[in-house]
């Protein structure tokens, strides 16, 4: 298994970020209820050469692995050693082709939650769409069936019930972001807010 737990090297930081405090419960944080979702497809759009939509296996046929990562909540929670399955960013926008203008992206949600990043800083490695928490399929409060998980950013950067990837030629603002949480989100730097 890939342990991405030792990115907080990268941004010259303790594994746990400055204050976090460790939980060994993993809470649920949701802006409103769980949504069910049946049978997941991600759409991925915009600035592509080839719009996509994908169902699990599809995910799965584009190079999925399992990684030991660690989880900050903006809200002062740190989750250590989680092991998600999923596909990392980077297979998927190899295989949409990203558009040369393409310098941002938003992540939607089935719970009409979005959030954005920059494209550099989600098109890495430990950037997962993730159906696997533990060895078990990811519960329905955490995301399941399908969410994003950014481990070298505070959780908000990762769609639970994720629906599609837009990919953007000028920043837009998703769901917290617009509602003063930071664009950022870099939890050794402390970027809780904008
Ligand atoms: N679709 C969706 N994704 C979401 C949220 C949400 O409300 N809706 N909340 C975000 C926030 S603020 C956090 S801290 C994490 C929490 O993930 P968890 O419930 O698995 O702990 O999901 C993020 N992703
Ligand atoms: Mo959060």
């Amino acid at each position: 298994m890939k342990d991405v737990t030792d990115l907080h090297a990268e941004f010259g930081g303790e594994r746990l970020p400055p204050g976090q405090r460790k939980t060994s419960r993993f809470p649920v944080l949701s802006k409103g209820g769980t949504p069910s979702v049946d049978d997941p497809t991600l759409e991925v759009w915009g600035a592509v050469e080839e719009p996509l939509t994908l169902s699990l296996p599809d995910l799965e046929a584009l190079g999925a692995e399992r990684q030991r990562q660690d989880f900050h909540c903006v809200t002062g929670w740190s989750r250590f050693d989680c092991e998600f399955r999923g596909v990392p960013f980077p297979r998927l926008a190899e295989r949409a082709g990203v558009a040369d203008d393409a310098v941002h992206v938003m992540f939607h949600a089935h719970d009409g939650y979005t959030t954005d990043l920059p494209l550099s800083e989600c098109d890495r490695e430990e950037v997962l769409f993730a159906w696997e928490l533990d060895g078990e399929p990811l519960p329905a409060d955490h995301g399941g069936p399908l969410r994003v998980v950014t481990p070298h950013k505070y959780a908000y950067k990762g769609a639970k019930w994720v629906s599609g990837v837009e990919f953007l030629t000028e920043p837009e603002r998703g769901y917290w972001e617009k509602r003063g949480y930071s664009v950022d989100a870099n939890p050794w730097k402390e970027r809780r807010y904008a």
